[in-house]
């Protein structure tokens, strides 16, 4: 028989408060007067992560900890896909991702492309932050860069030293709840502190051997911004993979192939191997990049690997940002 958990407390004593970082089971927890207190969360089942907005109270009186009782609806939420193909919740009521990049470490842009189809299939906003612009950008970055204006991509170029400054990123990110992601290394936590002073968040250089970031940023962490919005900090990773949607529903999350791809002469179409593709012509043709292309294959081909492995996890027909 396992020990049964103390009984709440009545609805009444309970508060509203937002998730401002999680440490597993340990919360920080900012309360409606905008204190911030620890929290821990009643219960194995409940789970919480940054910008989860939750209930909590103290369980008794004179405990300095609070305790989080239930954890409200998500509007939306952004995951990742660990190597066995499992969700795991990363940031909570987002309403934009901004995958940030830089001259250095060397751009994987197919962590970007994950990213920016992972905000769609989570119905976020999305944009690609260019930093360290003052460095100048190398003509293959400045390639992919414009390969996403042309598909439809906002892209702000910003820096934490001089010119041109943050203030584009500021415009981007005023009245939203933003979370930067993307590699270690390329200053999300440099641009979190220059929009964010009193954030003061651990900042390393990339290391020298490798020229990557050295993982610093351990944790998600929420601050407000002075123009109203909020904006999640969160730590570099050396890949992505986002929650997936069936193997069909791929393209979803590559704008121009979802376009190119209506006019395939197969309505369900995976733009592999079937005759009259409108999407491999494109490729074939330029006016879909090739490399988008590989990052739309890489992904179905991923999809494909978990479908057939954990039939019994079958992904949502119609990821929950593109439902209507
Ligand atoms: N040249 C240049 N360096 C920058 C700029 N912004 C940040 N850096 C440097 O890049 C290095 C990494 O910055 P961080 O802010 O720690 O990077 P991060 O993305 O938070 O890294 P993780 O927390 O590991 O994901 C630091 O040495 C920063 O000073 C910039 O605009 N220009
Ligand atoms: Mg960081
Ligand atoms: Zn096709």
């Amino acid at each position: 028989m396992g020990k049964r958990p103390p009984t709440p407390p009545p609805q009444r004593d309970l508060l509203a408060g937002l998730v401002v970082a999680s440490h597993g089971r340990q919360l920080d927890v900012e309360s409606t007067d905008g204190a911030r207190r620890s929290c821990r969360l009643h219960g194995r089942r409940l789970q919480a992560v940054c910008g989860d907005e939750v209930l909590w109270a103290h369980a008794t009186t004179g405990d300095p900890q609070g305790t989080v009782y239930e954890v409200l609806p998500r509007r939306t939420l952004l995951e990742r896909l660990d190597a066995t193909g499992r969700t795991e919740p990363v940031v909570a009521n987002l309403t934009q991702l901004v995958a940030v990049v830089a001259p250095q470490p060397a751009p994987d842009w197919y962590v970007v492309d994950r990213y920016l189809a992972g905000a769609a299939w989570a119905g976020l906003q999305a944009l690609v932050a260019f930093n360290k612009d003052e460095l100048a950008a190398t003509p293959e970055a400045s390639a992919e860069l414009g390969a996403y204006v042309a598909i439809g991509y906002r892209i702000v170029r910003c820096s934490t030293r001089g010119v041109p400054g943050v203030e584009s990123l500021a415009h981007e990110l005023a009245g939203t709840t933003s979370v930067l992601v993307g590699q270690s290394g390329t200053g999300k936590s440099s641009l979190l502190n220059a929009l964010v002073p009193e954030a003061r968040a651990v900042t390393q250089e990339i290391s020298a051997a490798t020229e990557e970031g050295r993982h610093t940023t351990t944790t998600a962490a929420l601050h407000r911004l002075t123009s109203g919005g909020r904006l999640i900090d969160s730590p570099g990773v050396r890949d992505y993979a986002p929650a997936l949607p069936a193997v069909r529903d791929v393209a979803t999350g590559f704008r121009e192939i979802h376009a190119i791809g209506a006019g395939c002469r197969f309505q369900d179409c995976r733009h592999e191997t079937e005759p009259a593709c409108a999407v491999r012509e494109a490729v074939n043709g330029g006016t879909i990049r090739a490399r988008r292309y590989e990052s739309y294959r890489r992904l179905a081909e991923l999809a494909r690997h978990f479908a057939t492995k954990y039939p019994e996890r079958a992904p949502p027909r119609t990821p929950p940002g593109l439902r209507r």
